[in-house]
């Protein structure tokens, strides 16, 4: 299975993050600190609503540059030049030409959220992610950064 490298994967990568990983960081906080503020419940273990709960706040406003609340196609195609028309029309939900947090989150939600990524970072499929596989997920991530990082 590939796993593409792009800004989502980086970003749900603060979230699970190891210390040690540098390249990834986009954080002022510890990224100890990042897992710790996602474990919710502190069993020590992050479920898929636990990501999402941390995550699709800071995918949103990984988008929004200029911090008024949407995000507008400039944005987006800033962040990632070739984000697709149809992702965010499909997210302007009353077509006002940008997306709201609130129109961000009822998509997210309704499509599961990070479930995809969750995925890949839950290695053995208990639908929790450790410690353990957190480290392995970045440690994967940041071989391929440095495979990626002349593309
Ligand atoms: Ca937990
Ligand atoms: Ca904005
Ligand atoms: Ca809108």
């Amino acid at each position: 299975m590939k796993l593409p490298l792009t800004w989502l994967a980086l970003l749900l990568a603060t979230i699970v993050l190891l210390p040690a990983c540098s390249s990834v960081r986009t954080s002022t906080e510890s990224d100890r600190d990042l897992f710790l503020e996602a474990d919710k419940n502190k069993d020590g273990q992050l479920t898929l609503a636990e990501v999402n709960a941390m995550g699709l706040p800071r995918v949103f406003n990984h988008f929004d540059k200029n911090r008024d609340g949407t995000v507008t196609m400039e944005e987006a195609r800033a962040v990632d030049p070739d984000f697709e028309e149809h992702h965010f029309s499909e997210r302007d939900l009353n077509r006002d030409g940008k997306v709201s947090f609130e129109e961000y989150i009822q998509v997210a939600k309704k499509r599961g959220g990070l479930k995809k990524h969750f995925a890949v970072v839950d290695a053995n499929s208990d639908g929790a992610i450790n410690q353990a596989e957190a480290n392995a997920y970045v440690e994967k991530l940041e071989a391929e950064t440095t495979a990626n990082v002349t593309e």
